[in-house]
């Protein structure tokens, strides 16, 4: 939490911010043991939000009705005029003098929970993650009812995982929560251009600040001071000539800096990083007789000092495009996914850095829900959805039966399903819906579905949801058993990891692709931002290995199918081509790899 300037009189919220806040609201509540519908409202209110196109700012501007949102009842859109107007909720404040809101960190522990949470707080005094941590050295929580010596390892597995995500954003919230903000950077006079750099550039999976240029002629405190006066600014952290960082309601930092046309490319380079990517830049430019900073790309005259060579030096070669700057060096415009000095340097030299694929290439999704299970749209809207982004294929993947509290699909249900699918396919034209079941890999590795249906779908997927907590080598037995079945195809979410949420969980990666490549199985690349799953490296080796990879939305509404972008950046990251990834292909060429086992 950080606290509001309050000078600031204007002060603005995302949805994101306002998501989170009614968040924290309904998990205060559930540990006050308020009824669970209520808290159900709250928590339907905030997916609504998340999905909203156009700010709830905007809509209360309007004087528009919240209520006529689906999942907004009369009191959540009190509540949400009340803190976009006066940046707080009372109801909040009501609830946290009571329960702090520290605690809402403790609730999202893996194997705490607002009962737990409400226990350990009132008979302990418990009310952060730090007082956890201390309670659970000394012992104390050990000898509370309900919380054994095992439940106290898993509590402490759970602070160790908070320790490595807190304070880290995922690159969808990073990009919600600055767009307004760099519209309003672009809007300053004289202002050319505005663009991002850093880890969000290079589209991480996670991003610990945005970094913004500007492109400005002059003295840029004035951009600067306007850039820390944005009405969703809650505290400012810097403001000097060229530099301004300041931190958002939703603690996200932001850093701008002005910057001269002239060397603007080549701050660009430099403020892209990553930094490993710009030392080894570095050390190839020196080796060259170069010498590259954020001002631009220079020769060092003979018997000097490398270091003074500044940015008022005449001896310039480079610096107003960044393709420039790498040109200078003899290589060629690297990729922002591909600057993390894992080998694009070389291949910038040599002139081998791959052709990343591209969203426009992508010809079918191959995980989505319906209301067959968990998915909130019926299978012809989801068809019709695909249709209208353009797709030639897509398999429809409803969970099985194993996930019974989502509806997973019976035997009986599946050919049920396969009927409506045979009636849309009639109704639909122009698109393939492919029968398929997301099913669930078993404790013991076997699948959750008879061998007859497996044999009856066209696309099979399996994947994790259960037991996730093995040990390293049974989890891995476990997949390669179920990867073997013959009627196998695409391996989902292989590590099962939530960003920032859950850590993937224990398993022999590279047995599991090797297998892969082996048995001539895909893996899945699943789009979702909070999964991102493979990541990076893991993709990379799979195209080593030759395992063809499928980026997958895994989406459960119409809406959700747009991730795919975040998986095609993911796929970039990891150096894939369209040739690597298998729904790059025509819809002949991908059914005659269904064939692929005759
Ligand atoms: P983040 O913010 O942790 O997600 O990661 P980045 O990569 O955005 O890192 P950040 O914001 O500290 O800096 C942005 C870029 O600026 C970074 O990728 C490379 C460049 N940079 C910053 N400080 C240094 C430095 O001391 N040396 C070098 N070579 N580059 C730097
Ligand atoms: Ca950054
Ligand atoms: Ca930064
Ligand atoms: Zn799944």
């Amino acid at each position: 939490m950080h606290e509001v300037d309050p000078t600031t009189s204007a002060t603005l919220m995302e949805n994101l911010d306002v998501a989170r806040t009614l968040t924290t609201l309904a998990d205060l509540l559930e540990i006050q043991g308020a009824s669970p519908f209520r808290i159900r409202a709250y928590r339907n209110a905030v997916a609504t939000i998340n999905n909203l196109t156009r700010t709830l700012e905007s809509m209360v501007e309007a004087g528009e009705d919240l209520t006529e949102l689906p999942g907004v009842g009369k009191s959540v859109a009190k509540h949400v005029t009340e803190l976009l107007k006066t940046g707080r909720i009372t109801r909040l404040e009501e609830v946290s003098a009571e329960y702090p809101i520290a605690l809402v960190e403790l609730v999202r522990l893996d194997g705490v929970g607002p009962k737990k949470a409400k226990k350990l707080f009132d008979e302990l005094g418990v009310k952060s993650v730090d007082e956890l941590e201390a309670a659970l050295d000394t012992g104390t929580v050990q000898q509370l009812g309900g919380f054994g010596a095992k439940s106290a390892d898993k509590i402490r597995n759970s602070i160790d995982d908070h320790r490595k995500h807190t304070g880290r954003f995922q690159v969808h919230e990073a990009e919600k929560l600055i767009a307004g903000l760099l519209e309003y950077v672009r809007a300053t006079p004289g202002v050319a251009e505005a663009v991002v750099a850093g880890s969000l550039r290079r589209r991480k999976e996670t991003i610990g600040d945005v970094d913004i240029l500007a492109r400005f002629e002059g003295n840029g405190a004035e951009v600067v001071s306007r850039f820390v006066s944005y009405s969703g600014v809650a505290r400012v952290l810097g403001a000097g000539e060229t530099k301004g960082s300041a931190l958002l309601h939703s603690g996200l930092q932001v850093d701008l800096r002005v910057i001269p046309g002239r060397s603007f490319g080549a701050a660009l380079q430099y403020f892209t990083g990553s930094k490993e990517h710009n030392v080894s830049v570095r050390t190839r430019a020196v080796r060259q007789g170069l010498r590259v900073n954020e001002w631009g790309v220079f020769r060092v005259p003979e018997n000097s000092e490398a270091d003074e060579i500044g940015k008022e030096d005449g001896q310039r070669l480079a610096g107003d495009t960044e393709a420039e700057v790498y040109e200078a060096l003899g290589m060629a415009w690297v990729p922002p996914e591909l600057r993390e000095n894992r080998g694009e340097v070389e291949a910038a030299i040599e002139g081998t850095l791959p052709e990343l694929v591209t969203l426009d290439q992508i010809r079918g999704d191959l995980q989505m829900h319906s209301t067959w299970s968990d998915g909130a749209a019926s299978l012809e809207e989801m068809a019709q959805a695909c249709k209208a982004l353009g797709y030639e294929y897509i398999a429809v993947t409803d969970h099985s039966q194993a996930m019974a509290m989502v509806q997973g699909l019976t035997p009986e249900r599946a050919r049920k399903q396969w009927a409506e699918i045979d009636e849309v396919r009639e109704r639909v034209d122009g698109i393939e819906i492919f029968k398929s079941v997301e099913i669930d890999i078993l404790k013991d590795g076997s699948l959750d579905m008879p061998d007859d249906v497996l044999g009856e779908l066209d696309v099979v997927v399996i994947s994790i949801h259960s037991f996730m907590d093995m040990d390293r080598s049974t989890m891995t037995d476990r997949v390669l058993k179920a990867m073997a079945h013959p009627t196998v195809d695409i391996l989902a979410h292989p590590t099962g990891r939530r960003i920032n949420r859950r850590e993937p969980f224990e398993m022999d990666i590279e047995a599991v692709l090797e297998a892969a490549a082996d048995l001539g199985v895909a893996v899945e690349l699943n789009a979702n931002p909070n999964r991102l799953d493979l990541k990076d490296t893991h993709v990379y080796r799979a195209k080593e290995l030759g395992v063809p990879v499928v980026i997958s939305t895994d989406a459960h509404s119409p809406r959700g199918l747009a991730d795919m972008r975040f998986g095609i950046d993911q796929a970039r990251r990891g150096w894939l081509s369209a040739k690597d990834v298998l729904n790059t292909r025509t819809l002949p060429e991908f059914r005659s790899w269904l064939d692929r086992r005759g």
